[in-house]
């Protein structure tokens, strides 16, 4: 029998790997773990307890009136960073404005998390899969003062690590520093994080691609040539594609990662900057999609170089296996 890992294990192993961080990002990512199996609870009860016991009126365990799913999970993160002393801010997608932390503690931080605490939110009252996306980089500003705006606008090829937790038909979390995509399944019965897919690669090329297709009347004529490209006999495949799409990003891009596929969400007159955030939803998954061997584009520009100009900046977004991207981006740019 093979051994068991648990991220645990894993992330003191690869401590090694960043001798400057002295075990702060190892620390970091054990907050994000904790936060992660906190919300995982309450996803796993949301149709309980808005349907069976919030229906009779039963508050949740701690007495509280119950919450909004995705502010549940915002405060979990928050108070996972604050209390671990290596985060000195956060930006949330959930907040308008970054959070400087207070305490002097807190200040001392060497590092800023920028996230999406519940990515997919239109999916959580219909039981379809949901996660959190996250992304560390080292402040600015100097210690002991409080986190900065700058800190928080860094161009995504400044990431230390970046990665999502899916509450799918299992709860995984998957992550990078920098050396590769390793995916851990969270096992109920113990609570821990098991190592479940190590180093994972997204294929060159799939047969996969997630779009709104509602949108693609609006769409310009290289998105629109694309789409028809997958959906034709003449592609590379010589069969059209199958078209899946969840609506929930971190869902279809954990589907394109494991069997090669494409998620676009391109500029359209209802969203002219497209849907998506860079700082909170972009930027860690291109990190991902690049260290797994995939692409992330504007469709015509590398997502990762792109410098911030906003904490809540929309993109448009493709991403997933390389030569589909590419492919994509040689149509846009005709
Ligand atoms: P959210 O962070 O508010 O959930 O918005 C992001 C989501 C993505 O997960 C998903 O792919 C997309 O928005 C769906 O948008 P649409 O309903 O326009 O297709
Ligand atoms: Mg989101």
């Amino acid at each position: 029998m093979s051994k068991l890992t648990t991220l645990v294990d894993f992330i003191y192993e690869k401590q090694a790997d960043f001798p400057f961080a002295t075990g702060e990002l190892s620390r970091i990512l054990s907050s994000i773990s904790l936060a992660s199996k906190m919300v995982s609870r309450d996803v796993r009860q949301a149709g309980l307890v808005d349907h069976i016991l919030g229906a009779q009126g039963v508050d949740n365990i701690q007495g509280e009136a119950q919450q909004k799913l995705d502010l549940v999970a915002d405060t979990a993160f928050i108070n996972a960073f604050e209390q671990g002393g290596d985060v000195c801010g956060i930006a949330s997608e959930e907040n308008d404005d970054f959070l400087a932390f207070p305490s002097a503690h807190a200040q001392k931080g060497k590092y800023v998390v920028l996230f999406d605490p519940l990515d997919g939110s239109s999916n959580i009252d219909v039981n379809v899969s949901i996660g959190t996306i996250f992304s560390i980089y080292r402040r600015i500003s100097s210690e002991g003062t409080p986190a900065t705006l700058e800190d928080m606008l860094q161009a995504g090829t400044e990431q230390i690590a970046a990665g999502y937790v899916l509450y799918g038909s299992s709860t995984m979390l998957v992550y990078t520093t920098g050396k590769g995509v390793h995916g851990f399944t969270l096992d109920p019965s113990t609570g821990e994080f098991c190592l479940s897919h190590p180093d994972m690669k997204m294929p060159e090329r799939g047969r996969m691609y997630a779009m709104n297709e509602g949108n693609i009347n609006t769409c310009e004529p290289g998105l629109k040539e694309y789409i028809a490209y997958c959906q034709s006999n003449d592609n590379d495949y010589n069969a059209p594609y199958s078209g899946r799409y969840i609506g929930s990003l971190v869902a279809d891009f954990h589907r394109n990662l494991i069997k090669g596929g494409i998620y676009i969400y391109p500029a359209i007159p209802a969203s002219p900057e497209g849907r998506l955030r860079l700082l909170y939803e972009c930027n860690p998954l291109a990190f991902l999609a690049e260290q797994a061997g995939g692409l992330a584009t504007t469709g015509r520009k590398r997502i990762l170089e792109i410098k911030p100009s906003a904490l809540h900046q929309r993109i448009p977004y493709f991403v997933g296996s390389k030569l589909m991207v590419e492919k994509a981006m040689s149509l846009l740019q005709k």
